[in-house]
């Protein structure tokens, strides 16, 4: 399967992913003792899986690991299995069902996460399924925004819709969905500015948008996808946070995985935050979006068994 192919070969030649470094720590002293099961934890904690989920796994491995015997392959199977269950094994996964026409999503998130490329590229798969897709530059913060949305649309084949600098954002996402629903098009993907989330007006420019495009069309947004940069580890659960608060986020893209060999948010994400990851960024071209996989994203960390 071509998913996650990329983050994994990074991993191979890197052995510094998460399993990379279990398996060094477990051949440098392959006897089962507390500071061995220490050791690991801390590699868990330092993958950014979280400290609980470390804690829950290190206590599982406690009670079932062989005191002598093929420990790597006893910890790869135990670890294997608990983590595909915290990233919900047998949940329908991700990507995304069209469920409306026009299909209105909302992408927020901070700034410089990854959401006008992620946009691009979702841009991309919706029409290479025949989707007619228009993007919404209501990022009117900055002219370079417009700007870099409007190459996406060109490179993804879309259209945009976009009013000049500094207008209302609300009025942009508003017009979209009107140019929509009158012209046709299938699905709607909104960009929109990403200042702090400390700033409060974020917020309430987002909820206002977010209220504008219901009014035009009732339902509306589809989905609000949060885009949250693999590299930055944990601050992300807190960003998330906030935007669910404010916007009530239905999906998370998890971009730039390809930055990064300690993989664990995606389990930190699902437990903690209840939220599905639905697509993964894994680098910065047109096709470099994946629909997230569990059972794909834990045979990427652990390798394939067979
Ligand atoms: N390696 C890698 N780079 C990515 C990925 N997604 C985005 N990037 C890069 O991250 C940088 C920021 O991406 P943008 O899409 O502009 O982020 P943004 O959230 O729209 O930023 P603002 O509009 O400033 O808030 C760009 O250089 C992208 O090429 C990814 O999955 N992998
Ligand atoms: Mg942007």
């Amino acid at each position: 399967m071509k998913l996650f192919q990329k983050w994994q070969a990074g991993l191979k030649k890197t052995q510094e992913g998460i399993w990379g470094r279990i398996s060094q720590a477990l051949h440098s002293k392959p006897k089962l003792d507390e500071e061995l099961l220490e050791e690991l934890e801390e590699i868990l904690i330092q993958s950014d899986i979280g400290a609980a989920n470390a804690l829950s796994l290190i206590g599982e491995m406690r009670g079932r690991l062989p005191a002598d015997g093929d420990l790597e392959e006893a910890s790869r199977r135990i670890l294997m299995e608990r983590i595909r269950q915290l990233v919900g094994e047998g949940e329908t996964g991700g990507g995304m069902t069209v469920t409306a026409d026009p299909h209105v999503i909302l992408v927020v998130g901070v700034n410089g996460t990854g959401k006008t490329t992620s946009i691009g590229k979702l841009a991309y798969r919706f029409g290479r399924e025949n989707r007619k897709v228009l993007l919404a530059a209501a990022d009117t913060f900055r002219a370079a925004a417009v700007e870099q949305l409007g190459e996406w649309a060109v490179r993804a084949k879309a259209d945009l819709i976009r009013q000049s600098m500094g207008a209302d954002p609300a009025s942009v996402a508003h017009d979209a969905v009107e140019a929509a629903m009158t012209r046709g098009f299938n699905v709607v993907l909104v960009d929109t500015a990403g200042r702090l989330h400390s700033k409060v007006n974020l917020m309430e420019e987002l909820k206002k948008i977010h209220r504008v495009i219901g009014r035009r069309m009732p339902g509306a947004p589809h989905e609000v996808l949060l885009v949250l940069d693999a590299t930055t580890g944990q601050n992300g659960l807190n960003q998330a946070r906030v935007f669910q608060q404010a916007v009530g986020v239905t999906g998370i893209i998890l971009a730039k995985l390809d930055g990064t060999a300690r993989g664990g948010i995606v389990v930190s994400i699902r437990r903690e935050l209840g939220i599905p990851v639905k697509w993964v960024g894994l680098g910065e071209g047109l096709e470099d979006l994946v629909p997230f996989d569990p059972g794909s994203y834990v045979e990427s960390i652990f390798g394939n068994p067979g």
